[in-house]
C-alpha cells in the first residue's frame, strides 16, 4: 500500500505509517524584530499560549517568547547595542509531559521513542510541577558575564530582567534560548527559543540577502506529542525517554515550529539561515529531487559566527549539524520548473555517533533503530515567476585570521575528558572531567594519554557543575583546549562568549578499566592513533574551519580548539549542547581575568 506520505515523500520508503501528512502545512517565517526601529529597546515577554504544530493536530500548550514557536527573530546591527526587557509571566505547569517509558521497545519490538504517546509510562509529577522560573542566554552573543544567562540566576513568573546586549560582533545567526539549571531540556522543549541575527557592513558588500522572502530562517526541531485513550494526537507535548536512551529523540521534525513544513520559492537563489535547535538529535541534511541529491545547488558562506573565508560546498553525505550548529547557506533553484519539489531530508540516526551514510542512499534512511521513523524535515516548491539566479561572491570574510602558530606554541593548555557513568537504577550521568597534570610518581586512579613516546598524566579535579572552578583564561590570551571523547556518541561541546576555532580531530582508543569511572576520578589510557575497528574518519569539514561556538567530539576521538577570550571578565559556563546531557551533568564554570588581576588571586 502507498500511503500519502510515501507518495508525497518521492519514494522513501518508511517504516512506520506517518500519522501526519508531510509538507500541507506552509513554512511559517518568525515575526522579525528589528531592534533599530525601536531604539535598541526590546521587550519580549515570556508567555504561556497555544500553537499549533500541523493543521492535523489540536493545538499545544506552550511556553513562547511573545508567546509564540520559535518566539520572533530579533535582527540586530553590529555595534549598535540591545537592551532586552525579558519579562517573564509564564503560568504553570510546565506544558510538557515527561516520562521515562518502562521499556527501550514496544511489543512489537518499535522502539518506544519513534512513536507517539507515553508508552506505558507515568508523567513526572516533579515536571509537571514546575512553574515557570526562567533564564534568558543568548547563544553566540558576546556578552558580559551579567546578562550572558547562568544558569542559576533565575527570574521567577513576576520578577523582572533587563539585560544588556552590546553586539559588538560579527554578523552572525544567533539564537536566544532558556538555560535553566538541570531543566533546560523541558524549557526549550517547551518552546523557549528564538533566533537573533545580527548584521553588519561587510555583508551588505557581498550583497546578501536580507529578510523576507530570499533570506529564510530555518530552526529545526523534534517534537512527540500525547495520545488520547483512541490513540489519537492530541497536541500535548511529550518528552519521552527510555531505559536505554536517556536523550529524547522525538518522531516529528519542526522547523519554525511546523512539522515537516512546505515552502513555496521563486526560482532565484535563496539564502537559508539553518540551526538545529534539537534537544539531542543531530541532522545531516541532503536536498533530494526525484530521490537524487543535488547537494551540489547548496554552497556554504557561514558557519557559527558568521561568514567563512571562502564558499565552501556541503560535505559529500550533507550537511551535518548538531544541537546549536549553525549553517549560513546560499541555494540556487533558479533552473528550476515551476512545480519542482526538494525535499531536504535527514540521514543521520540517534544517537549520533558520526558514523557516515551516503547522500545517494538518502532515500533508505528511515531507522527504527536508528530512532529516525521520519527523515523528511521540510519540502521546497518552485513557483512560476520569472528566473534570477545571483553569483555567489568568492571572498567572504575578509577579518578571518587563523590562530598565530607562535601564539598556540606557548598558549596555556586545558584537557578535558567527556565520560559517561552508569547509575544504579537512573539514567546515566555525563560528565566533563577537567584534567589536571601530575607528578611521574602520583598514586592514585590517572588518565594517561600517549602520543608516540610522550606520556602525560592526568588527574580528574573537578566533574559536576558546582566542583571546584579550576579554569582561569586570562583575556586576550589565546589556549588550547583538548577534549577527550570516552563515550561512544557524538558530543556537540558549546564554550559561552567569544567563539572559538577548530585545530585538529585526532584519533584515539582508549582503555577504562572496570570501575574506572568513579564520580570524580576517572583511570583510562588514551593512545593516539585510530583504533583497528574504528570507521570513522576524523576529518575536519571545510565548514568547520570558520569561527565555531559548538563543535562535534566524536567517538574516539580529541578535538583540538583554540579560543581568546577579548573583552569581558566573569563567570561563564561551557557545556555539552545536547540539553538531557546538560542538565545531567554535562557542563562547567570558567571565569574570565584581566591579567591585571591575576597577581591578587588568593
Ligand atoms: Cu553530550
Amino acid at each position: 500500500m502507498t500511503t500519502a506520505s510515501e507518495a508525497r515523500g518521492q519514494g522513501l520508503v518508511q517504516p512506520l505509517t506517518a500519522p501526519l501528512t508531510p509538507f500541507v502545512d506552509a513554512l511559517p517565517v518568525p515575526r522579525r524584530l528589528i531592534a533599530a526601529e525601536q531604539h535598541g529597546q526590546l521587550t519580549v515577554r515570556i508567555r504561556t499560549a497555544m500553537h499549533r504544530f500541523h493543521r492535523n493536530l489540536p493545538e499545544s500548550r506552550i511556553w513562547g517568547y511573545d508567546g509564540t514557536v520559535p518566539g520572533p527573530t530579533i535582527e540586530a546591527e553590529r555595534g549598535k547595542p540591545v537592551m532586552v526587557e525579558w519579562r517573564n509571566e509564564l503560568e504553570g505547569p510546565l506544558p510538557v509531559v515527561e516520562t521515562v517509558a518502562p521499556k527501550h521497545v514496544d511489543s512489537d519490538d518499535v522502539p518506544v521513542q519513534c512513536l507517539p504517546g507515553l508508552s506505558g509510562g507515568t508523567p513526572d509529577p516533579r515536571a509537571g510541577a514546575l512553574s515557570g522560573h526562567a533564564v534568558v542566554h543568548l547563544h553566540g552573543g558576546l556578552t558580559p558575564a551579567s546578562f550572558d544567562g547562568w544558569a542559576e540566576n533565575l527570574f521567577a513568573p513576576g520578577q523582572p530582567a533587563v539585560f544588556h546586549y552590546p553586539m559588538n560582533q560579527r554578523a552572525a545567526l544567533l539564537w536566544y534560548h532558556d538555560h535553566v539549571m538541570g531543566v533546560t531540556k523541558f524549557d526549550v522543549y517547551a518552546g523557549l527559543a528564538g533566533l537573533w541575527i545580527v548584521r553588519d557592513e561587510r555583508e551588505r558588500e557581498l550583497g546578501l540577502r536580507e529578510g523576507p522572502p530570499f533570506e529564510v530562517p530555518l530552526l529545526i526541531q523534534d517534537r512527540n506529542f500525547n495520545l488520547d485513550d483512541r490513540g489519537r494526537l492530541t497536541g500535548q507535548l511529550v518528552h519521552k525517554t527510555d531505559p536505554d536512551v536517556m536523550e529524547a529523540f522525538a518522531p516529528f521534525t519542526v522547523v519554525n515550529g511546523k512539522v515537516w513544513p512546505i515552502l513555496d520559492v521563486q526560482p532565484g537563489t535563496y539564502r537559508l539561515r539553518v540551526i538545529n535547535g534539537s534537544n539531542a538529535r543531530t541532522y545531516r541534511l541532503v536536498l533530494l529531487r526525484d530521490g537524487n541529491s543535488e547537494l551540489e545547488r547548496v554552497t556554504q558562506i557561514g558557519t557559527d559566527h558568521g561568514l567563512l573565508p571562502t564558499p565552501v560546498p556541503l560535505p559529500l553525505d550533507g550537511l551535518v549539524l548538531a544541537s546549536a550548529e549553525r549553517a549560513d547557506l546560499l541555494v540556487d533553484f533558479s533552473d528550476l520548473e515551476p512545480g519542482s519539489e526538494l525535499i531536504l531530508l535527514n540521514t543521520a540516526s540517534a544517537p549520533f555517533d558520526g558514523a557516515s551514510f551516503p547522500a545517494t542512499r538518502a532515500l533508505e534512511a528511515a531507522s527504527l533503530d536508528g530512532l529516525l521513523p521520519f527523515p523528511q524535515t521540510m519540502c521546497f516548491r518552485v513557483i512560476p515567476r520569472p528566473s534570477a539566479s545571483r553569483s555567489i561572491p568568492t571572498v567572504l570574510a575578509t577579518d578571518y585570521v587563523p590562530p598565530p602558530p607562535e601564539e598556540l606554541a606557548d598558549a596555556p593548555r586545558r584537557a578535558i575528558a567527556l565520560v559517561e557513568r552508569e547509575v544504579e537504577g537512573q539514567a546515566n550521568m555525563l560528565t566533563m572531567r577537567e584534567l589536571r597534570i601530575v607528578e611521574d610518581n602520583h598514586a592514585g586512579p590517572l588518565v594517561t594519554v600517549t602520543n608516540g613516546e610522550r606520556i602525560t598524566r592526568y588527574r580528574a579535579v573537578a566533574a559536576h557543575f558546582e566542583d571546584v572552578t579550576t579554569f582561569f583564561p586570562m583575556l586576550g590570551q589565546f589556549e588550547v583546549w583538548q577534549l577527550i571523547n570516552l563515550t561512544g556518541d557524538t558530543h556537540p561541546i558549546h564554550v559561552h562568549l567569544d567563539p572559538f576555532q577548530m585545530l585538529a580531530r585526532h584519533p584515539i582508543r582508549y582503555q577504562i578499566p572496570d570501575a574506572g569511572i568513579e564520580d570524580l576520578d576517572i583511570t583510562a589510557s588514551v593512545i593516539l592513533g585510530r583504533d583497528p575497528d574504528d570507521e570513522l574518519g576524523h576529518a575536519i569539514d571545510d565548514n568547520e574551519r570558520g569561527l565555531k561556538d559548538t563543535i562535534r567530539v566524536n567517538p574516539n576521538e580529541i578535538v583540538e580548539i583554540a579560543l581568546r577570550f577579548t573583552t569581558y571578565s566573569g563567570r561563564y559556563m561551557y557545556h555539552c549542547h545536547i540539553l538531557e546531557h546538560e542538565d545531567r551533568d554535562m557542563m562547567r564554570p570558567f571565569v574570565t581575568m584581566a591579567p591585571e588581576l591575576m597577581p591578587f588571586m588568593a
